[in-house]
C-alpha cells in the first residue's frame, strides 16, 4: 500500500479538470500589468506564477495551504502535546491540503527511514571537496551528484507519458528528501566535529533524527529542529529558491537537477544566506559593546551598517510589510524556553530598534524582521554556534516546500518557463511613443 501517492493520485485528475476548465474558459483574462520599473526591478508584485501549497499576503504572512502557522503547528500530529510537530505531516499537508492522521505520518516516516541510505560516492564526492568549501556548496554538490539515482530521469528515457510525470518525481522527491538531513549532517560533522559522522536512527522522526545526526540530544533541541523544518518550507513560489527550483524543473530536470539548482539561489546572502549573515551582525554588535547592547548602542551600530552600505541583515522582505510570523513563532519559542539568553535579549532589543532607523533612513519598503532575524539566535543557543552552517538548515526545510510544489508543477502539466525580454531600446521607443 503506498498511502500517500494513492492520496495524490486519487486528487490530481479534478485539480486537472479544474486548471484546464479555468484556462478554456478564462485563458484570456489579465492577472496583472507589468510595468517598466518591474522590468528592471526583479518583477516585484508581478502576477505570473501559480502556486498552491502556500500563499504570502504581505500583511498576515504565510499561510500553508490555507493554514496560518499558529494553526499548523496545533493540527498537524506530534509526539505529545509539549512537542512540536513532525515536519513529514507538513510536507503531506503541503502536497494534498489535508492534515493527515498519525497513521499517515508513521507511514511516511517509515518511507523515509527505508530511503535515507547514501550511496557511497556521494561521501567520497563530498569528502574530495576542500574542507573550507561552504557547507552550502558541498550540500549542492551532493544533491546534484545524487542525480545519477533519478527514477524520472530514466523513466523519461524509456518514453514516460506526460501525464504520469509527477509519479517518478514523487518518488524521487521522497528519495531525496530521506537523505538531505543525513547528507547535510554529515558535513556538518566533516566541518566542525572532527570527521565524526553520527549514523541515522531507524526509529527518530526525520526532524529528531537531523538533530541527533547532527549531535543533538536534548528534547528541546529536537523540537526547535522541527519547528524550523515546518517554518522555513515554503515561502510560495515567487522566492529566489523556489522560483529557481519552478523554472529548472519546468525543462523536465529532474528533482536533484532543480533542488540542487534552488540551493545555489538560497546560498545568496539577499535570501538564506540571510541568517548566517544576521547572527554574524548580532555577535558583532555584542562583541562591540560588551555584552547585550543598550538601545543608543544598537541605533549606533545599525546606523554605522547603512552608513558603509550594508544591508541591515534579517530585516526587509520583498513581498512582507509587516513582522514575518515565522519571527513571531521562533520569538515564542525562545520566550518559552530561553527567555534570558545574552543573545535572544540582543535579537530583542534590535527588534525595538531596527526598524525605527530602517524608517529614518526611508529606503526598505519593508522596515519589519524576516524569519533570518531570529533563526542564528535559537542555533546558537544550543551549540550550534557555527553559522556558515545556517543555510543548509534552511535549505533541508525548504525542499519540503519546493519538491512538493513540483510535483503539483508536473502533475497539472505546467509548461516550460520562457517569459518575453525585450531591450532597453525598445523600452525608449515604447515609452515615448
Ligand atoms: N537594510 C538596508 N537597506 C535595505 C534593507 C535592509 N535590511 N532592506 C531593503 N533595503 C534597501 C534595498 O537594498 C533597496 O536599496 P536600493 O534602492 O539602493 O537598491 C531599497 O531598500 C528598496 O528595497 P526594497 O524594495 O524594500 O526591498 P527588495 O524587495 O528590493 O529586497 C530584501 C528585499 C529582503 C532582499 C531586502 O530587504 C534585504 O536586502 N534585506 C536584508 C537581507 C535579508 O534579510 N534577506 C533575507 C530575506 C528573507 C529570505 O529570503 O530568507
Amino acid at each position: 500500500m503506498r498511502l500517500v501517492f494513492e492520496k495524490m493520485e486519487s486528487i490530481i485528475p479534478q485539480w486537472r479538470d479544474r486548471v484546464k476548465k479555468l484556462v478554456k474558459e478564462h485563458g484570456d483574462k489579465v492577472l496583472s500589468e507589468v510595468t517598466v520599473a518591474q522590468a528592471y526591478g526583479g518583477m516585484r508584485g508581478v502576477k505570473g506564477l501559480v502556486c498552491d501549497t502556500s500563499y504570502l499576503d504581505p500583511y498576515e504572512g504565510i499561510r500553508f495551504r490555507g493554514y496560518t502557522i499558529p494553526e499548523v503547528l496545533k493540527l498537524l500530529p506530534k509526539e505529545n502535546e509539549e512537542a512540536y510537530p513532525y515536519p513529514v505531516g507538513h510536507w503531506y499537508l503541503l502536497l494534498t491540503g489535508e492534515v493527515p492522521t498519525r497513521e499517515i505520518v508513521d507511514y511516511l516516516q517509515g518511507e523515509f527511514h527505508k530511503r535515507q541510505i547514501v550511496p557511497k560516492y556521494i561521501w567520497d564526492l563530498i569528502d574530495s571537496v576542500p574542507i573550507d568549501t561552504h557547507p552550502m556548496t558541498q550540500f549542492s554538490t551532493a544533491i546534484l551528484a545524487l542525480q545519477r539515482e533519478s527514477i524520472f530521469a530514466k523513466e523519461y528515457e524509456k518514453g514516460i507519458k506526460k501525464t504520469e510525470y509527477w509519479k517518478p518525481f514523487f518518488d524521487d522527491s521522497m528519495n531525496l528528501l530521506a537523505k538531505l538531513p543525513v547528507i547535510a549532517a554529515y558535513i556538518y560533522r566533516r566541518i566542525y566535529k572532527s570527521y565524526t559522522p553520527i549514523e541515522p536512527s531507524a526509529t527518530l522522526d526525520w526532524g529528531a533524527n537531523f538533530a541527533h545526526m547532527m549531535g543533538y540530544e536534548s528534547i528541546e533541541y529536537k523540537n526547535l529542529m522541527r519547528l524550523y523544518l515546518i517554518l522555513h518550507s515554503d515561502h510560495e513560489s515567487g522566492n529566489v529558491s523556489a522560483h529557481t527550483n519552478h523554472l529548472v524543473s519546468s525543462a523536465l530536470s529532474d528533482i536533484y537537477y532543480s533542488v540542487s539548482a534552488a540551493m545555489n539561489g538560497l546560498a545568496g546572502p539577499l535570501h538564506g544566506l540571510a541568517n548566517q549573515e544576521c547572527l554574524k551582525w548580532i555577535l558583532g554588535l555584542m562583541e562591540k559593546f560588551g555584552g547585550v547592547p543598550t538601545e543608543e548602542e544598537i541605533e549606533k551600530f545599525a546606523w554605522d551598517t547603512l552608513n558603509s552600505g550594508k544591508v541591515i541583515p534579517g530585516y526587509g522582505h520583498a513581498v512582507l510589510r509587516k513582522t514575518d510570523p515565522r519571527y513571531s513563532a521562533q520569538r515564542e519559542f525562545a520566550l518559552k524556553y530561553l527567555p534570558d539568553d545574552p543573545i535572544f535579549k540582543t535579537v530583542s532589543n534590535v527588534y525595538k530598534v531596527v526598524p525605527g532607523v530602517l524608517q529614518k533612513h526611508g529606503k526598505a519598503k519593508n522596515p519589519w524582521p524576516n524569519v533570518d532575524a531570529h533563526s542564528g539566535a535559537l542555533q546558537y543557543h544550543y551549540g550550534v554556534v557555527e553559522t556558515s552552517f545556517y543555510t543548509v538548515l534552511f535549505g533541508v526545510s525548504r525542499a519540503l516546500g519546493i519538491t512538493a510544489e513540483v510535483i503539483w508543477d508536473r502533475a497539472l502539466g505546467l509548461s516550460i518557463e520562457r517569459p518575453k525580454s525585450v531591450t532597453t531600446k525598445q523600452i525608449e521607443e515604447f515609452v515615448s511613443a
